[in-house]
């Protein structure tokens, strides 16, 4: 098992990180007063689910407190292939699980890293302010725990990621390592006239481009532990193309047996993290009836759009109503990566069938012309 340290020595970005500390310390800040605030302790739940929440924030700003824990696993991105990776997650689960907070409200994240982890590991929060996200003070090495407490001033969702610094930076976000928040105005979500908007659930998907290194025979390679796929991963990073781009870190991960579920009537918040790539989600056979597409809540949603974008590097939201009973395809409508590179989920709707809607006039049969 290589020596990851000695692989990434610590590298410009620790003399960043420790450049940040160390400002930070020397600049005195005046201790900010926290007494209006109460503590909760959101517990984070495993994705495409959201964790508790209010939709209209009750009572006044809080201190939101989160963890999360850096697990390096083994995980099979493809069963049909046998194509896996050693992935760098938050909580285990690729994407990393969704935090939700209230505009003003404080995020405080105890990051912990294992010690029987390989890596070093950190946060950037995209919804966050300073310090490169929180990622300068959060360098947390194997054995190692930080806690960081940023205050949630834009609403809109975002994506959050893990930035060691260099090469490391894309080698962590391609193995796993991100997720979401979403901070939702303190009386919830809106139209573009200031009615609200509410949902019944939340469909939380994180797509992910992996770069899978592949032998002389294009057969997948494995590794024996985290990291030791660093060299060939880097390699097959620098062409920029894909060899997964998965929902919910594997293929099929949100698809037959794990199909997301929905009753016609419901209304459904699919929230969209794409760390690192562009991607362009499309329901076939519904819309997207208000989108947030860059993710920001301060902009008036778009309404009854057919596909919308998510700019790499962000995360986006997407408010839809099913009328109809079916399966409906969420895909990223690159078709191309949708159907050979994974990235299709499916919603499984119950209900009953609206002819006014779409009618089935006439079946195949036999043209008589
Ligand atoms: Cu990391």
């Amino acid at each position: 098992m290589p020596h990851l340290r000695s692989v990434t020595p610590r590298s410009p970005s620790a003399k960043f990180v420790s450049a940040e500390a160390e400002a930070q310390t020397k600049a005195k800040a005046k201790p900010v007063d926290l007494s209006g605030y109460t503590r909760v302790k959101q517990e984070l739940v495993d994705p495409p689910f959201a964790p508790k929440h209010d939709q209209v924030a009750k009572g006044g700003p809080k201190i939101v407190e989160v963890e999360l824990v850096t697990e390096e696993r083994l995980i099979t991105v493809d069963e049909d292939t046998g194509a896996s990776i050693w992935a760098l997650t938050y909580n285990g689960s690729v994407p990393g699980p969704l935090i939700i907070v209230h505009e003003g409200d404080y995020v405080e994240l105890t990051l912990r890293n294992p010690e029987n982890s390989i890596m070093e590991h950190n946060i950037d929060f995209h919804a966050s302010t300073g310090a490169l996200g929180g990622g300068g003070l959060t360098h947390v090495y194997p054995g190692e725990e930080a806690v960081l407490r940023w205050k949630a001033t834009k609403p809109g969702v975002f994506t959050y990621h893990c930035a060691p610094g260099g090469a490391m930076i894309p080698y962590h976000v391609t193995h796993g390592m991100n997720g979401a928040v979403m901070v939702l105005p303190r009386d919830g979500l809106k139209d573009r006239d200031g009615n609200p908007l509410r949902y019944d659930s939340i469909a939380y998907i994180g797509e992910q481009d992996f770069y899978l290194p592949q032998d002389e025979n294009g057969d997948y390679k494995t590794y024996e532990a985290a990291g030791d796929d660093y060299a060939d991963s880097i390699d097959a990073m620098r062409t920029l193309v894909p060899t997964h781009s998965v929902f919910n870190g594997s293929v099929g991960a949100l698809t037959g047996d794990h199909a997301l579920r929905a009753k016609v009537g419901e209304t459904v918040l699919m929230i969209h993290n794409q760390a690192n790539r562009d991607s362009r989600p499309h329901l076939i056979g519904g819309h997207g009836e208000y989108v947030w597409e860059a993710g920001s809540f301060s902009d008036a949603p778009q309404t009854g759009l057919e596909s919308w974008f998510i700019r790499g590097g962000s995360a986006g939201a997407a408010l839809y109503t099913f009328q109809q009973p079916g399966v409906y395809a969420y895909v990223n409508h690159n078709l191309i990566e949708a159907a050979l590179l994974g990235a299709t989920a499916h919603f499984v709707v119950d209900g009953e069938w609206d002819n006014e809607l779409m009618e089935q006039v006439v079946a195949p049969r036999a043209t008589s012309v």
